[in-house]
């Protein structure tokens, strides 16, 4: 299954979910640049999610989709609001969106469930999900545990539906491993949160782009609530105390509200900078459509280079 055929769309990308920084424009203009563009439902109330579907409709004619973040407060009324408003696709991370997958479907929606493991995958094939994207924990925010390289390979073995892989893609070579690895298709978002379209603080993309390798960490982890994001000092004071043992209230002091601190305010030291381990890759600020058009023709050379090296021609 050619996953651009499946969605209507130029490129086998889909824009990641991005809770509180994926708005109808930005979603539009990732449809229009040839991805699949997502609005994200995570950090909007039920009448902003309306808006931003509705203004992403008049900004594109191309197919666009809904992310549903599970843990959301306002998710089970978003579950609505995409059959409402006629959406064609949605995507859910950060928990099981089974209970809603009988009325999606009935509606003629397309459902990909990011799942973290084999087991989730599975399931979400039982429920009649259209694919699944397979996301590893190399990406930013909320994360699973397996890698990348890891979990698509035996996601694809264990499901008969698409798989899309997410985390650690932001390169023409890293989207050809994924297809290697049996993918359809990528999901990217941090190479979309340093595109000129993306309406975060210009702290935020410059902490992306200065970034190296090692510049993100995982705190919450013993909260039960992974999420990468770059170190700075919010994230050294959320480690620390921890590591001593603090509690999830405590915890919760540090994290709430610090993602639209860093999104909004650009405060890059207590604010929450969610980003994919990919950040040390990206050195430019540039239009999503050229970020997307570079990543697919970089996959087409990189797998040329590949075909004609001397691993496969002596
Ligand atoms: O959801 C994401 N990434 C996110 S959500 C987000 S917003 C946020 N803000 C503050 C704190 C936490 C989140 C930022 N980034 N990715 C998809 C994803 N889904 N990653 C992991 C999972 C997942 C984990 C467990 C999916 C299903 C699951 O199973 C739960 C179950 O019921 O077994």
């Amino acid at each position: 299954m050619d996953l651009r055929d499946m969605l209507g769309i130029k490129y086998p990308i889909i824009q990641g979910g991005m809770a509180n920084i994926a708005t109808g424009e930005f979603a539009a203009a990732i449809s229009n640049a040839g991805g699949l563009g997502l609005i994200a439902a995570g950090g909007l109330t039920t009448q902003q999610l309306r808006d931003n579907i509705r203004k992403a409709k008049a900004l594109t004619e191309k197919p666009f989709g809904v992310n549903i973040m599970l843990m959301h407060p306002n998710a089970d009324e978003a579950s609505d609001i995409v059959i409402e408003e006629g959406v064609g696709v949605v995507t859910t991370g950060a928990g099981n969106p089974g209970k809603y997958m009988d009325k999606w479907k009935k509606a003629g929606l397309k459902v990909f469930p990011i799942v973290p493991s084999v087991a989730f995958a599975r399931r979400m094939e039982k429920y009649g999900a259209d694919g699944v994207i397979a996301e590893g924990t190399e990406s930013g925010g909320h994360v699973g545990e397996l890698t990348t390289m890891a979990l698509v390979p035996q996601v694809v073995s264990a499901v008969q539906i698409p798989v899309v892989a997410a985390g650690g893609i932001a390169s023409g070579p890293q989207m050809l491993a994924a297809f290697a690895l049996g993918a359809v298709g990528v999901q990217i978002g941090t190479a979309l949160l340093v595109s000129e379209e993306c309406p975060i603080h210009i702290n935020y993309k410059n902490a992306i782009i200065k970034a190296k390798d090692t510049d993100t960490t995982v705190t919450g982890r013993i909260a039960g609530i992974p999420v990468r994001i770059l170190k700075n000092k919010m994230a050294r004071e959320y480690l620390k105390r921890e590591k001593e043992g603090a509690n999830i209230e405590e915890l919760e002091l540090y994290t709430l509200g610090s993602l639209r601190k860093a999104v909004i305010d650009g405060d890059i030291h207590t604010g929450s900078l969610m980003s994919g381990q990919v950040a040390g890759q990206l050195k430019q600020i540039r239009p999503a459509g050229e970020i997307m058009e570079e990543l697919f023709n970089d996959f087409r050379k990189a797998f040329e280079e590949l075909k004609n090296s001397s691993l496969l021609n002596r």
